[in-house]
């Protein structure tokens, strides 16, 4: 083989949003900044202060699986969405402490007890049918992409299982908790496997920079 892994920039995938927002001063710590404001690109790829350094920004469900097959070499992901990806082939070296939010079940405020199979609405598939089938439940899972709160109110679902910060989006739908599946969802950084090996002094320096700004910031808080 010519190529010389080294030779490539390292790529760290990042999502838009709040992951962005909250990870881009945490990379400022390890000198990586990004050249362009990608609010205002349609680029995907964008080059960082630091030659051997590039951003992609890709939507938040595609980080687990750009750093599983080495599209990338690190990435930003909720908890959420690594539990339900599964986490084969990466790293979860740290946790950096942003974008805290719950994973809840919620239902129709006082809603009555279901007798025999729930019907459970979500994009979260994989981690509702492993708890339910935790807690001796039979449920129906029902694969959605978005606006789960709509499904208990037209009669789609009995439950659904999304991420809750606030609470306000379910109040807002007239829906509230009846149980919490994880409430210790934050966002990790993830790194493949084959990378941390072949650039490990590289990727090991950057987040030694980022648990001292996860640390700083903790202190300060
Ligand atoms: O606008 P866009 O959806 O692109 O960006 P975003 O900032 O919402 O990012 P997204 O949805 O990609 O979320 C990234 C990660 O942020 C998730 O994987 C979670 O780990 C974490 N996170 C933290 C959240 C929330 N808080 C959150 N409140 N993700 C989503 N929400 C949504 C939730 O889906 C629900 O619709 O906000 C609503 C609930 O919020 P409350 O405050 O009303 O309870
Ligand atoms: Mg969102």
């Amino acid at each position: 083989m010519e190529t010389d892994m080294s030779e490539k920039p390292l790529i760290i995938a990042l999502s838009k949003g709040r992951i962005l927002d909250e990870t881009l001063p945490l990379l400022k710590h390890a000198g990586i900044e990004l050249l362009e404001d990608p609010s205002a690109s349609r680029k995907l790829i964008f080059d960082t202060t630091r030659d051997d350094v590039q951003i992609i920004i890709i939507r938040a469900t595609d980080v687990p699986p750009y750093v599983q097959h080495g599209g990338a070499d690190m990435g930003v992901a909720g908890k959420d969405v690594l539990m339900e990806n599964g986490a084969e082939g990466i790293f979860e070296p740290l946790d950096l402490e942003i974008a805290r939010c719950k994973l809840m079940v919620a239902a129709l405020k006082d809603a009555p007890p279901v007798s025999g199979r729930l019907r459970v609405a979500t994009k979260f598939v994989n981690v509702a049918r492993q708890y339910f089938a935790q807690q001796g439940k039979q449920a129906e899972i029902i694969k959605l992409y978005g606006a789960m709160e709509l499904a208990p109110l037209v009669g789609l679902a009995d439950r659904i299982v999304d991420i809750v910060d606030t609470g306000n989006t379910l109040r807002a739908n007239g829906l509230e908790p009846t149980e919490t599946i994880a409430d210790d969802i934050s966002s990790r950084v993830v790194v493949n496997r084959a990378s941390m090996k072949t650039r490990h002094a590289a990727i090991q320096a950057i987040l030694d920079k980022l648990e001292q700004a996860v640390e700083q910031r903790r202190e300060t808080a």
